[in-house]
């Protein structure tokens, strides 16, 4: 088990497409136990490996609150299948952009289809808040970040304070 570096924008390794995984074998769990220990540690409700400096199509998540068992779920090479015509609106957050929170808007259900730990394909159809996570998990694998949602102008304030920040190294 490893806690993992998590990268913050800008970096260009969270702009590029990530390749699918060919083969769920003992590095790709190995890597899954990393990003899990990583997210419950910060905390997050999710991780996407491009985060971590990985452009591979693989992302963690758990949206189960601290009185709850842990309900960690893998998803490799997810892609989503249906949306809801409905839209939900949640103010979202970023271990990538940290301490910068807006309201996003996305279909409020999702279903989809992805290989698990196992290497077992498998679909979820999901609402609310986890139907929120794994559409900006999958934006990740995408290059997408949840900035790429909102207004250019809220963006651009966004990452130009992260800049500064890591120029002044107050972030790495
Ligand atoms: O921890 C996280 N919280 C969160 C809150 C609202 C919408 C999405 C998220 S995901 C985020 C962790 C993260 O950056 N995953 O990529
Ligand atoms: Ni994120």
């Amino acid at each position: 088990m490893a806690i993992l570096k998590i990268v913050k924008a800008p970096d260009p390794v969270l702009k590029a497409r990530c390749k699918p995984v060919v083969k769920v074998n003992g590095a790709i769990q190995q890597l899954l136990d990393d990003m899990l220990e990583t997210m419950y540690e910060v905390p997050g409700i999710g991780l996407a490996a491009p985060q971590i400096g990985l452009n591979i199509q693989v992302a963690v998540l758990d949206i189960s609150n601290e009185k709850e068992e842990n309900n960690p779920v893998c998803l490799i090479n997810p892609e989503i299948i249906q949306t809801s015509e409905g839209k939900n609106t949640y103010e979202e957050g970023c271990l990538s952009l940290p301490d910068f929170y807006e309201n996003v808007i996305r279909p409020k259900e999702v279903t989809v289809r992805f290989i698990d730990r196992d290497g077992k394909t498998k679909e979820i159809k999901a609402d609310g808040l986890l139907a929120t996570a794994i559409q900006h998990e999958i934006d990740h694998l995408k290059g997408v970040l949840f900035v790429d949602h909102i207004s250019s102008l809220k963006r651009n304030i966004i990452l130009r304070k992260l800049k500064k920040l890591k120029k002044e190294g107050i972030i790495k």
